[in-house]
């Protein structure tokens, strides 16, 4: 554990178990607590960046995307990009149906649509480059203002199953997308929740995903919906702002903080929290506040360990127990999207 991560704990959790000469130096000396480096922020955008995106039919039989051949997950790998940036991805359609790549809240051309209508959608086996821009918000040439890309969005199908690739989402084909503005704070930990009818990132009630933090950490959610029903989304213990970011920028921002959100299909938003803050350690559930979807096993767990690794109170559970079978314990975070994104333009 790095100093900066330590004395952020320290702040955070109050109980921090000091073993090791590392933490014991820095318990010693309160000025370190103080002096606590600020989050690190988002660069400024413009690059010009290339991935390699494919669509595969996984074991179970759904459908998933992915940065490598075999490697497909459900959520699709997590994008990342900075008001400014362009992407060009190249997709390759490894599964046996025709599908495509559809973004939302990014500029693109209609050939980047990502619609059998446009015939922008991709045959299997085939390869097709969609690309997506981005810009910062401004002043038009009339003197109003125009919103920049910065936001939690997501990309999906749009063609298996139906036109509007109803079929592809309902078997995994989506995957989360944020873009930041300059100067937006960067997380320590990311994890990706989507409704999707009635699973949780489409994995059986008793499988949905846990995730795992520390006291201290900085945590970003990305939350998205999909299919057929409303829900609630709801965190226990941690609040957030419903703004474009989660996060007040200052006292005197008016953005209402809350710690449930409505949202319905195809919405996306995304917040961070200081895992454990005012309240510790513990199995923090997240689930869907709609009774009977959460009855029905619309629930996970938010773990935040103790510096010392371990979760008060929690312990693996057994089938007949209300959080249904024991979790695999990391949840389907997907991949950074970051990595296996080459960076052509700063060179
Ligand atoms: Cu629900």
């Amino acid at each position: 554990m790095d100093r900066r991560t330590f004395s952020r704990r320290l702040l955070a959790g109050g109980a921090v178990a000091a073993t090791g000469v590392t933490s014991l130096s820095v318990a010693t000396a309160p000025s370190a607590t103080s002096a606590e480096p600020p989050p690190r922020t988002a660069p400024a955008g413009g690059q010009v960046r290339h991935l390699k995106l494919y669509a595969e039919t996984l074991p179970d039989g759904q459908l998933g995307y992915g940065l490598e051949k075999g490697k497909a997950t459900v959520p699709g790998p997590l994008i990342e990009l900075v008001e400014g940036d362009t992407l060009h991805i190249e997709f390759e359609n490894a599964s046996d149906v025709a599908a495509s790549l559809h973004v939302h809240g990014v500029d693109y051309d209609i050939a980047s649509d990502g619609t059998r209508m446009t015939r922008s959608h991709v045959e299997p086996g085939g390869t097709r480059t969609y690309t997506w821009r981005t810009h910062a918000p401004g002043k038009r040439k009339d003197g109003t203002w125009q919103a920049g890309s910065a936001g939690y969005w997501h990309y999906h199908d749009h063609v298996v199953g139906t036109d509007h690739g109803t079929g592809g989402i309902r078997k995994g084909l989506y995957g989360p997308l944020i873009v930041r503005r300059r100067g937006d704070i960067l997380p320590d930990k990311q994890f990706t929740i989507v409704f999707n009818d009635m699973t949780i990132n489409n994995k059986p009630a008793a499988e949905s995903p846990n995730f795992e933090a520390t006291v201290g950490d900085r945590v970003e959610i990305i939350m998205i919906t999909h299919g057929e029903f409303y829900h609630t989304f709801h965190i226990h213990g941690h609040r957030w702002a419903d703004n474009r970011t989660g996060l007040l920028t200052g006292p005197d921002d008016p953005s209402r903080v809350v710690d449930t959100r409505i949202t319905g299909p195809a919405e996306s938003f995304g917040f961070q929290i200081i895992a454990g803050e005012h309240v510790g350690a513990g199995a923090w559930m997240y689930h869907c506040h709609v009774q009977s979807h959460s009855d029905m096993g619309m629930a996970g767990l938010l773990l935040v360990a103790k510096p010392d690794g371990t979760v008060p109170g929690y312990e693996p559970h057994g089938p007949d127990h209300p959080m249904g079978a024991a979790k695999p314990k990391k949840g389907t975070a997907g991949a950074t999207g970051m990595k296996g994104m080459t960076d052509h333009s700063g060179h």
